[in-house]
């Protein structure tokens, strides 16, 4: 199943959704369609209960280059522009939240430069595959502006705090073996293997239980808030529910009787 929309397109393949950002001759830069439209997908991803893995990536040579400036000034040209935490919280922040604290894998597949919005949307991902030509820019101090979109919360807990700054500070360009060395991504693929190496992990994650990887994600977003006690009682709680689902009694059985199981997502 294909559905193109304007600026985005959507795909599904063993239970693995793809959104690709497609306003390549922009690399794929945010204009409110593109953010309408992407915020409607990935909505939508979540509710489905076939899709068991959504993935992020960009047509053309960039993943996505952030806000639209030419979006930006065009609204400058008004006499009443809309201030820019008005546009963040009403389409980058929605989307960010959605991203971290939906119950399903985010893969970024980053094929090309990640600059402003567009590298927050990738840190606001579960796990990022990276094309070895592909790049990081905190590009929002090179037009005076501050990270947003999530970064300053994604970033220092990714790469360190020093670390962080010196990204958001400089708007130095990070490549694509830089990020692996400092914990930015996961993997580095050859460019032509980005496609096949992306599918190949979201495949693996969307065959496992669902509630189990739904439920590693919200205790591992709670372990950010939570003390060690508070923590412990969390994890207890999730077990229990992780422990009534059928898939969790079909793992063991499929141990057991020495075979491959089957999880059906109950
Ligand atoms: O209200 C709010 O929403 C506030 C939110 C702000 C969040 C932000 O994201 S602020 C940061 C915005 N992004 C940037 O500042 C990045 C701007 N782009 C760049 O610095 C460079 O394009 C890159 C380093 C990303 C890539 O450089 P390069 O040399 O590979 O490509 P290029 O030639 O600069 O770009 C190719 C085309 O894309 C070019 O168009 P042209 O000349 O071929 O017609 C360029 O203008 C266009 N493009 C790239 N980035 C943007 C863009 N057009 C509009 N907005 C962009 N962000």
């Amino acid at each position: 199943m294909a559905t193109d929309l304007q600026t985005i397109i959507t795909s599904d393949d063993s239970g693995v959704r793809t959104i690709t950002l497609n306003r390549p001759d922009v690399l794929n830069a945010f204009n409110t369609e593109l953010l309408k439209e992407l915020g409607q997908a990935v909505r939508a991803a979540e509710k489905d209960k076939s899709v068991r893995c959504l993935v992020l990536t960009g047509q053309g040579r960039g993943f996505s280059a952030g806000q639209d400036l030419a979006d930006v000034a065009e609204r400058y040209k008004t006499d009443d522009p809309i201030e820019l935490g008005h546009h963040l919280r009403k389409f980058y922040n929605p989307l960010i939240v959605k991203l971290r604290t939906m119950e399903k894998p985010v893969i970024a597949s980053v094929n090309g430069v990640a600059a402003g919005a567009g590298c927050s949307l990738a840190l606001a991902a579960d796990l990022r595959i990276a094309a070895e030509s592909a790049s990081f820019i905190q590009a929002f101090i090179h037009v005076g502006l501050v990270p947003d979109s999530g970064s300053t919360f994604m970033l220092p807990r990714l790469i360190g705090v020093s670390r962080a700054l010196e990204m958001a500070w400089t708007g130095r360009k990070i490549k694509a073996e830089e990020a692996l060395r400092i914990g930015l991504v996961n993997q580095v693929a050859p460019d032509e293997q980005l496609a096949e190496a992306t599918a190949k992990l979201a495949r693996k994650l969307a065959s496992l239980p669902p509630r189990g990887i739904g439920l590693t994600k919200r205790a591992i977003n709670a372990a950010w808030s939570n003390d060690l006690a508070g923590q412990l009682d969390y994890e207890a709680m999730l077990q229990t529910t992780a422990g009534k689902t059928k898939d969790h009694r079909e793992g063991v059985a499929a141990f057991l009787e020495k075979r491959s199981p089957k999880f059906t997502g109950e």
